[in-house]
């Protein structure tokens, strides 16, 4: 029996570093589905805390908020840095990938027609600032000399913003290197070949 079970829609959303994080530990998990109606009835939203998904459960653990359960595995499966004062820097880089995950998923749901194109304009804006501490810190993740769970979603994130926008790592060589390292990753790439992870679109609305 897989320990991590995921409750969520039919999407990549919010569960996507997570897959490949859990991909690239080994580690196997169960997926339940929930589809729209379902979720419509509403029972099963009572029974969330937050009154949203995804759900993590770890055997009897429950957990809700994806940056959550990216921290939970950093912390079983050693993605959380050396000590305090990495883990602190891992939290802060992870944070700012959240900002710019959220500016995104705005404009995706929100203002995908009217805001793509400003959105475009405006990344390097924030690209540039991942490009300088990769730059900086040359050991090919975002803090220390090992993988964290903040480089699997920033990972996940400019997986995302290729769809988006191709050519937006182009200025970025540390960033393009960065995604090409991870890439290639064995248990990474098996993964993004799987149907499991094209099968999945990256929203909920058909927008990418
Ligand atoms: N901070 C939370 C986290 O990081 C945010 C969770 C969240 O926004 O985990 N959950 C949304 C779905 S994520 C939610 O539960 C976006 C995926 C959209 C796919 C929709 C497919 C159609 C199914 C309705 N939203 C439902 C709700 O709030 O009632």
């Amino acid at each position: 029996v897989p320990p991590y079970t995921i409750t969520y829609f039919a999407v990549r959303g919010r569960c996507g570093a997570l897959r490949i994080m859990l991909s690239d530990l080994g580690q196997e998990w169960k997926e339940v589905v929930v589809n729209f109606d379902e979720w419509m009835k509403g029972d099963l939203k009572k029974t969330c805390v937050f009154g949203q998904l995804p759900k993590l459960q770890d055997g009897d653990l429950v957990l809700y908020q994806s940056n959550t359960f990216l921290r939970h595995l950093g912390r079983k499966h050693g993605a959380y840095g050396k000590n305090d004062n990495e883990a602190a820097l891992i939290d802060m880089f992870n944070d700012g990938v959240e900002d710019l995950r959220t500016k995104y998923v705005k404009m995706i749901y929100q203002e995908y027609d009217t805001g793509k194109e400003a959105y475009i304009n405006g990344l390097p804006d924030h690209l540039s600032k991942f490009e300088a501490v990769l730059e900086k810190n040359k050991s090919g993740f975002l803090v220390g000399d090992s993988m964290s769970f903040a480089d699997y979603s920033l990972f996940e994130v400019l997986l995302n913003h290729q769809v988006l926008s191709p050519t937006c790592l182009d200025a970025f060589p540390a960033l393009k290197g960065f995604v090409s390292r991870m890439s290639s990753r064995p248990k990474i790439k098996a993964y993004l070949d799987s149907d499991a992870y094209k099968s999945l679109p990256i929203n909920g609305n058909g927008k990418q």
